[in-house]
């Protein structure tokens, strides 16, 4: 029976193709205002429903047609954005040439981050007990562990750091990587004299396992993952993942748009991977081929391409304009890995960690902005690279540097009074390609996205 299985897994992994979407998927739906919820989990099995949503995702089938029902669509498979490469073990490490690049030394004089301050990470998990993690791992205050009770009431029993929407249990353990490597560069826990230092020294680092150990994950976990995190009060989200692109008809993300733009109602900041060109070929213009949720294009987004040491887009990254932001260090950067390890990766995965590093700083010294400020900040700060220049809305790298110094602009009226520009001035929507837009634009009122 051994000998059996043995087979068929040598065969699986180097015959067949890998088969991403093993996963269970399910239906997500929406309800009307005032929609019978009771009246659908009467009639259906395992209904979970996301209040701070109004989604629900329904894992058997749904009855046919619901009157309380305003739009159902299907799970979508979605992958992680990085491409791993050597690993290293022992030693003390840096962050190394990140360091010259995003000038994040002169940003630390100021700020080395809160503890307080919740950063959602949405990915494959991360290793709760990493020597380098722990002291930084967000903690459910409000629920008490192993005591079979859902004491904080928000729908998960005994979830004291985070929680697995893939196996739907309490453990968020990463048993892939990618999870751990984004969480480090994020927040590593600084000064404790052992591996090396996130951008944020100290901050609440909240896993929400969306992905399994290949890196692939549902829409409808992220759905969960992110009602989660808007009642664990976090305050960025990082995706350092893409929708798994279909290259036959349209892929409806009403529900996953539907629920970004509640982020952006929240003044809750996304931080997103531009996605890297797959099968060998390199990055691509979302402005021709759009990739989401980068492509989604929501005023409350930062996306990130990935760059070389020096400043300039790596092969793989895509790119485009109207869609991303600016650059962050994406090749070959050294984080944790599952094990007390550290090991290097690229991709545009390892750039969003930046920027969400550099949104938690920012968010540090403001604790009072809203998403509006941060994507402000870190925009209008970034420093202009030759290479970036029509590739990258901005036009430049993250300077986390200057980021941390920004401020917004103060304008007396006529009566004296002084007040901020960042909040009185309308939102300019759709504003493209100007290097550096005042803010981003909302994605043209687009109510369902495909490939
Ligand atoms: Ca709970
Ligand atoms: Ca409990
Ligand atoms: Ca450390």
């Amino acid at each position: 029976m051994k000998m059996v299985s043995l087979l068929l897994a040598l065969l699986g992994f180097s015959l067949l193709p890998v088969v991403p979407n093993q996963l269970e998927a399910a239906t997500i739906i929406k309800f009307k205002e005032g929609g019978n919820l009771q009246a659908l989990q009467a009639k259906t099995k395992g209904v979970r429903y996301l209040p701070s949503l109004g989604l629900a995702i329904v894992k058997s089938s749904l009855p046919p047609s619901s009157p309380d029902v305003d739009f159902q669509e299907d799970d979508q498979p979605i992958e992680m954005a990085a491409l791993p490469n050597d690993t290293y073990l022992g030693e003390s490490f840096h962050l190394g040439w990140a360091d010259e690049l995003l000038n994040y030394s002169s940003a630390w004089g100021k700020t080395t981050g809160a503890s307080d301050l919740v950063v959602a990470i949405l990915d494959t998990g991360i290793d709760l007990y990493h020597k380098d993690l722990q002291g930084n791992i967000w903690v459910n205050s409000g629920e008490i562990p192993s005591n079979g009770s859902d004491d904080d009431h928000n729908g998960y029993t005994d979830d004291v750091t985070g929680y697995d929407f893939i196996n739907d249990d309490i453990d968020p353990s990463d048993d892939s990587g990618h999870g751990t490597h984004v969480a480090g560069i994020i927040g590593a826990v600084g000064d404790n004299e052992f591996g090396i230092a996130g951008m944020n020294w100290r901050v609440s680092l909240l896993p929400l396992k969306i992905a399994d150990a290949e890196g692939n994950g549902r829409t409808s976990a992220v759905l969960e993952a992110i009602d989660y995190a808007i009642r664990s009060g976090a305050r960025i989200i990082n995706a350092s993942w893409v929708v798994r692109p279909k290259k036959d008809g349209m892929v409806s993300l009403e529900a996953m748009q539907h629920a970004f733009e509640k982020l952006e109602e929240k003044g809750i900041l996304v931080v997103a991977a531009a996605g890297n060109g797959r099968d060998g070929e390199g990055g691509k213009n979302l402005s021709k081929e759009p990739f989401y949720p980068a492509s989604l294009h929501l005023g409350n987004f930062l996306v990130a391409a990935a760059v070389n040491s020096e400043g300039k887009l790596t092969p793989v990254s895509n790119y485009g304009s109207e869609s991303v932001d600016l650059g962050a260090p994406g090749h070959s950067v050294l984080s944790t890995y599952p094990g007390d390890r550290f090991q290097r990766s690229s991709g545009t995965s390892v750039s969003a960690a930046f920027i969400t590093g550099a949104a938690g700083l920012v968010l540090a010294l403001h604790p009072e902005w809203k998403a509006e400020q941060l994507v402000q900040a870190l925009k209008s700060t970034a420093r202009p690279v030759d290479d970036l220049q029509g590739r990258v809305g901005t036009g430049g790298v993250l300077d986390v540097g200057k980021a941390v110094e920004w401020q917004p602009v103060q304008v007396t009226t006529a009566s004296g009074s002084t007040s901020s520009q960042a909040k009185d001035i309308p939102v300019e929507k759709n504003k493209e390609g100007a290097p550096p837009p005042p803010s981003r634009g909302s994605g043209g009122g687009c109510s369902r996205v495909g490939y």
